[in-house]
Parts: C-alpha cells; structure tokens; sequence
C-alpha cells in the first residue's frame, strides 16, 4: 500500500506558535501508529502560504499517497472538528504567513462547490469510540485549512482534515495532585484511530492488481 500522508501547519500571523505542525509530527511518531499501519507515515508540515499549496503539498500529492490525515488550528473552536466537506471558496480578507491573500475567490475557478469527504463520518465514529468528543463540522473556514484539503479531496484518495482547538496551557502539578496528560497527547492518541479508519478505506478503495 502507498502510504499515509499526514499534515499539519506551521505559524501564520494571528496564530504565531502553531500546534497542528507538532501535533502531526508527534502523531506521524507515534509506535501505535507505526503498528497500526505497518510502516511509518509521512509527515508534512506545510507553510501557511497560499503558495504553499503548489509548492509544498502539490508535490507530496504527486507522490501518490494511500490515504492524507490533515491537521490545523481553529483557534476559536473548542472541541476537536472533523471537517466533514471542503468548499471551493478563499476569503481575501486573511493574509497568510507570507503577508499575502488568496489572489482569487475561489480555490479552482472550474472546480465543483464543494467537495464531500466520505471517509469523515467513520473517522469521527472511531475518535468517539476512542473517549475523544469530536464534533462534525461543515465549514472548514475560507483559508488555507480549506483550501489545502479541497485540493487533497480532489485527489479520490481517503482524506479527512482535523481542526484542533488552542491547547489549554498545561498547569504545573499541584501538591499531592496527580498531573494530567497535555491535550496534544490525547487528541494523537485519538487521531491514531483515525489514522486506521483511513488505511483500512485505502486498502479497500485501491484497485486490484
Ligand atoms: N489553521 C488555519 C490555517 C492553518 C491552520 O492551522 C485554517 O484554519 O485555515
């Protein structure tokens, strides 16, 4: 089987320290994961430029890969979101690491409106069943989380893209008290199961021979 590609975002102007890039690299490290799919997947972070897209994740596309797990921040959500579609829209008013914003309002100008993932529901069922409360979302912004998923859903492989929320700072252990696991650690724990969800759709959607 091609392999699974997992994503994640570095800083980009109202977000300067981004987790969904170490979120990615702790999950893409994970044993369980390794175990999971049998090899280890690849890791991506991707710069958060809109030139980004051809730059970065258009070549790591071009590679073929079995299945794309993608992560970014929702810094105003408040549960972990599984984005159940991408739409074919950029807002203009968000300038990305580079300064820059989308240059036109649409991510393809002859693309479909939006583009469904298939895989989202499955996924979001194994996270809950993994003690991880992930809600469904539609609306995966107008930015480059959308934009970089619409373009990674076009390629028919399974795809879900992740949105986390701030992680709450972890506060030092109190006296007697026992310390809990940071949020980073549970939610690549959860995203291991998502992780399976989609190799085991990939072995199922590749065509025989
Ligand atoms: N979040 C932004 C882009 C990068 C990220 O982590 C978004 O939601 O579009």
């Amino acid at each position: 089987m091609s392999r699974l590609l997992v994503t994640g975002f570095g800083p980009f102007p109202t977000v300067p320290d981004n987790p969904s890039g170490r979120l990615a690299r702790r999950l893409a490290a994970l044993p369980r994961l390794r175990r999971i799919l049998g090899e280890a997947p690849d890791c991506l972070v991707l710069d958060t430029r809109y030139a980004a897209l051809e730059a970065q994740l258009a070549p790591a596309l071009a590679a073929k890969p079995g299945a794309v797990l993608m992560i970014g921040v929702a810094a105003r959500r408040r549960r972990v979101c599984v984005e159940t579609r991408a739409i074919n829209r950029v807002s203009r008013l968000f300038p990305d690491a580079d300064g820059t914003v989308g240059r036109r309002l649409s991510v393809q100008p002859d693309g479909p409106a939006l583009r469904p993932s298939p895989a989202a529901a499955q996924v979001r069922r194994a996270m809950r069943r993994a003690g991880l409360d992930a809600a469904a979302s539609r609306d995966a912004g107008r930015y480059l989380c959308n934009a970089s998923y619409y373009r990674v859903l076009a390629e028919g492989c399974p795809a879900v893209f992740l949105h986390i929320p701030m992680p709450p700072r972890t506060k030092r252990p109190q006296a007697g008290g026992g310390r809990r696991r940071p949020a980073l650690d549970l939610w690549a724990e959860a995203f291991a199961e998502a992780a399976r969800v989609l190799a085991l759709r990939s072995r199922m959607t590749r065509p025989f021979g």
